[in-house]
């Protein structure tokens, strides 16, 4: 370990002489010597690599915060998706999944939920739910739940409702948040997926997606969590009506939570896809703005442990490339089970990816890839 700490320190130390060569601003120099120290930006720096700083030299900063994280690591997950339901009682502009879009209303029985858990192989190890917020179900329907996924699968590590289900649900109960979580967590919640915090900025949310949870709300529900000991991811929504300055203030608002807790596992950008709903008149954002989210935020998120690409939102060819700026997880297998993206126009509509496959695209991108458990415990290479 000390001799990895020792040859990061001499990295570092080249990284700065090579910055000295590149032909940029003082500015961004400045900002590079901040990164190459371990230190952390401001806001207006962020901003400023957003505005000022080219593909390359973001891919560069990005990457050495990566290294010092995950070394050479890459990792993924055995795992699949639940979407108990599509009938929502919000109508956010940019979903092509809801009801409200797709003009079909379907809601999985107990049963249906339960024999999806008994078709898994015994080495998928994460199984994560998220779906529409349902008018009809309730906080104890839920951890109904989780428990008998529990008592099918006990080894299973249920990563479960968003932080926009779990603020309704949890009203709806007349529960405190922390009473909520509690009741969840003894029902075998494990961790709450990053879901639903789209972009904090409150002018922007309104217009977009205005009925659902604050972003307030959204925040208090992940820091509750963390101090029960639930760990957590956050998303982000970007390429729709934002700036740069709000993705920054987004950013900024989960670094700070995270100083205070040390609760999120991963961040996880959301590229905005325009098929099938409210948005589909603003175009895409091109790939080189996706690369730049990913490498500003792998740099401002100095705090964050892990940068995901979610490969069935953004194709499998960006997650590869995304590898070099800043990402150190492609998230997982998958086994056909979400209709998120597919029905936004994401490249797959079916989205599996065999672990080989995984390995395959790690390995080609120069990286070594490790399978993980969703506490980021490395497991045991095994190619099937
Ligand atoms: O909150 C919905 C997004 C999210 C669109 O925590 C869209 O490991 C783009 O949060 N274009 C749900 N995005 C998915 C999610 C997630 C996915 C994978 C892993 C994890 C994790 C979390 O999907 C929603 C919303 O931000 N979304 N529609 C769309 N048209
Ligand atoms: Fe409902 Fe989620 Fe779609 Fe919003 S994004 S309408 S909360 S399913």
């Amino acid at each position: 370990m000390e001799d990895y700490k020792g040859s990061m320190r001499m990295q570092e130390q080249k990284s700065k002489n090579i910055i000295d060569f590149i032909d940029i601003p003082d500015a961004l120099k400045e900002i590079a010597g901040i990164v190459a120290d371990g230190g952390r930006i401001s806001p207006g720096q962020g901003i400023m690599l957003f505005e000022q700083g080219d593909l390359g030299f973001l891919g560069f900063l990005a990457d050495m915060v990566r290294c010092r994280k995950s070394g050479n690591k890459a990792y993924y997950i055995r795992n699949f998706h639940i979407e108990p339901t599509n009938i929502c009682v919000n109508r956010c502009k940019f979903c092509s999944y809801s009801h409200h879009f797709s003009k079909t209303r379907w809601e999985l029985t107990m049963d249906e939920i339960l024999d999806k858990v008994n078709a898994q192989e015994k080495n998928v190890s994460e199984l994560h739910i998220t779906g529409a917020v349902h008018p009809d179900r309730d906080i104890y329907y839920y951890g109904g739940l989780l428990k008998k996924i529990k008592a099918a699968r006990p080894d299973l590590h249920v990563k479960a409702y968003s932080a926009v289900e779990l603020d309704y649900m949890i009203q709806k109960s007349g529960m405190s948040k922390k009473e909520g979580l509690v009741y969840l967590k003894s029902c075998g919640l494990d961790s709450i997926p990053g879901g639903g915090a789209e972009i904090f900025d409150e002018t922007i949310r309104k217009e977009i997606c205005g009925m659902k949870s604050t972003s307030d709300a959204w925040l208090e529900v992940h820091e509750t969590a963390h101090q029960l000991g639930i760990p957590s991811n956050a998303t982000m929504l970007y390429g729709h009506k934002e700036g740069y300055i709000h993705r920054i203030d987004h950013l900024e608002r989960l670094r700070q939570l995270q100083d205070r807790t040390h609760g999120f596992n991963a961040f996880i950008p959301l590229k905005f896809r325009n098929s099938n709903n409210e948005m589909s008149e603003i175009s895409e954002v091109s790939v080189t703005e996706d690369m730049k989210m990913y490498a500003v935020a792998r740099v401002y998120l100095d705090n964050f442990p892990h940068l995901k690409a979610y490969w069935p939102a953004v194709g499998r060819k960006l997650a590869q490339v995304s590898l070099s700026f800043g990402v150190d997880d492609l998230d997982g297998t998958i086994n056909d089970s979400t209709r998120i993206y597919s029905l936004a126009g994401a490249e797959d509509q079916n989205p599996v990816m065999t672990v080989s496959q995984m390995i395959t695209m790690i390995k080609e991108a120069n990286r070594t890839p490790v399978e993980r458990d969703s506490f980021y415990n490395e497991l045991d290479l095994v190619e099937n």
